[in-house]
């Protein structure tokens, strides 16, 4: 298999998290590219028509996006225990959480640095941080129950979501008043996964 990937994403990142997880670093090949929602690259746009990465390209040719989609999928061969039968509609949910605070962190450096000068717009990168601030604030308040228990999908989704803070939102400072989800973090943050794949670039 191969993984159009780049080494910035944190919705990448969240993949190849569960790839070492499920024990499959030896069978996925990493494509590296550069891709934008300006400027598309060829290998991306030909894994998956929006041009989006994560996508993943198995063997027989066919292609799987987006991150949800793969990690499921790598789950599903590797036998990973990451989606538990139980609570599965509580560790979706908070999956979707994480990305959404991905998807807000990477839609406020698109506009930092994709958009012209003269047409970006301060106050839709102050809602795309009122968007995250939200989602922290419940994060610390512990009103997703799947936070707790045996390792799933959702924490590890949580946990690139707030590494990919501190590497391009660090001025933010999202521990500020969030000690309960610094000290979540932190423990969360031993795992070999995590500390192979922090994003760079
Ligand atoms: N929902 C998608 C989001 C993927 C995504 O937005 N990836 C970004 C990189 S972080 C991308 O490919 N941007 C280029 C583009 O939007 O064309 C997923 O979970 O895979």
């Amino acid at each position: 298999m191969k993984l159009i990937f780049s080494a910035a994403s944190p919705f990448v990142r969240k993949v190849r998290v569960v790839i070492d997880e499920s024990g499959l670093t030896d069978q996925v090949t990493p494509v590296p590219v550069q891709t934008t929602p300006l400027v598309t690259d060829p290998a991306a746009r030909s894994a998956n028509p929006l041009g989006k990465i994560p996508a993943l390209v198995l063997d027989d040719g066919k292609s799987l996006f987006d991150s949800r989609v793969i990690c499921r999928y790598l789950k599903d061969i590797s036998g990973a225990g990451l989606y538990p039968a139980e609570r599965i509609w509580d560790v979706l949910t908070l999956e979707a959480l994480a990305d959404g605070i991905m998807e807000a962190a990477v839609l406020m450096v698109y506009e930092g640095c994709l958009r012209e000068k003269e047409n970006r717009s301060a106050t839709w990168v102050e809602a795309q941080w009122e968007k995250i601030t939200h989602a922290l604030d419940a994060l610390e308040r512990q009103e997703f129950a799947a936070m707790q228990g045996d390792l799933n999908i959702a924490h590890l989704a949580t946990a690139c979501a707030l590494d990919y803070l501190d590497f391009r939102h660090g001025a933010q400072e999202w521990r500020k008043g969030r000690a309960a989800l610094d000290e979540w973090h932190s423990q969360i943050s031993l795992r070999t996964s995590l500390q192979t794949t922090l994003p760079s670039g």
